[in-house]
């Protein structure tokens, strides 16, 4: 098996074992401008679709920056992740594998700003949803309840994260690999599957995404608006899915 179609194919595995089944559909359709910059055999790794319209957020989030965050920003970091894996010499390697031995080495950029951006936002859009929001049932409920004592303990740590997370990041939900549930964040695109760069290592449930792309042009500098918004949109029977 070539390269590339190992990648693609270890990819598709990876992400029906670790994150098995929401994030394990990949779609192979290709927009044109992918087709005419890339070759479909350079391809190893594409822009999820949305199951939702870009308008079905509002007034949460808008129309206009789940277009640019969608079609400019995730296509992006979708179309660099792959340049940089077809740079690298990695091979055989499923995507949980390459962002954990991601490294604080300035060679290990590429993959991981980009491979972060790519399986953040990936995570991301599966976690959110129209008509979502309020508590969470069942299984998430009682793991949350388990790890925080209360929901409202956790939205409070939660909220906490997003909010002084300072700079460009992400606050997390995470199930740490003794099971239980915690609150962390991590700097610009890194995510808490890179055990060798994060203070808390864990498979992420919740990603919510503080940077100022992700919000600015709704909510300017009122990041603790955008936040409080998030949580009508939190899509908890999707996250109960991740839960192992
Ligand atoms: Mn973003």
């Amino acid at each position: 098996m070539k390269k590339r179609e190992f990648l693609k194919t270890s990819a598709i595995l990876s992400l029906g074992t670790i994150i098995n089944p929401l994030l394990s559909c990949e779609n192979n359709t290709k927009t044109e401008n992918e087709q005419q910059s890339i070759s479909s055999e350079d391809i190893v790794f594409e822009l999820p679709k949305l199951d939702y319209a870009f308008d079905a957020l509002e007034p949460h989030i808008d129309a206009k920056t789940m277009e640019i965050h969608h079609g400019k920003h995730h296509a992006g970091y979708t179309k660099k992740f792959n340049k940089a894996l077809a740079q690298s010499k990695i091979s055989g390697k499923s995507l949980q594998e390459i962002l954990a031995n991601v490294t604080e080495d300035d060679n290990d950029l590429g993959i991981r700003n980009n491979g972060g951006g790519y399986f953040n936002h990936k995570l991301f859009w599966k976690v959110i949803g129209p008509n979502k929001g309020g508590e969470p049932t069942g299984k998430i409920a009682d793991a949350i309840n388990q790890s925080f004592g209360s929901f409202e303990n956790f939205s409070i740590d939660f909220k906490n994260a997003a909010k002084t997370r300072f700079g460009s990041g992400w606050a997390w939900l995470i199930q740490e690999p003794s099971g239980s549930l915690a609150v962390t964040d991590t700097a610009n695109q890194d995510n808490p599957l890179m055990s060798k760069i994060v203070k808390k290592t864990g498979t992420p449930l919740l990603g919510l995404d503080v940077w100022e792309h992700a919000y600015y042009l709704n909510y300017q500098n009122r990041r603790s608006d955008y936040i409080n918004a998030f949580f009508n949109l939190i899509n908890w029977d999707n996250i109960g899915l991740l839960l192992k």
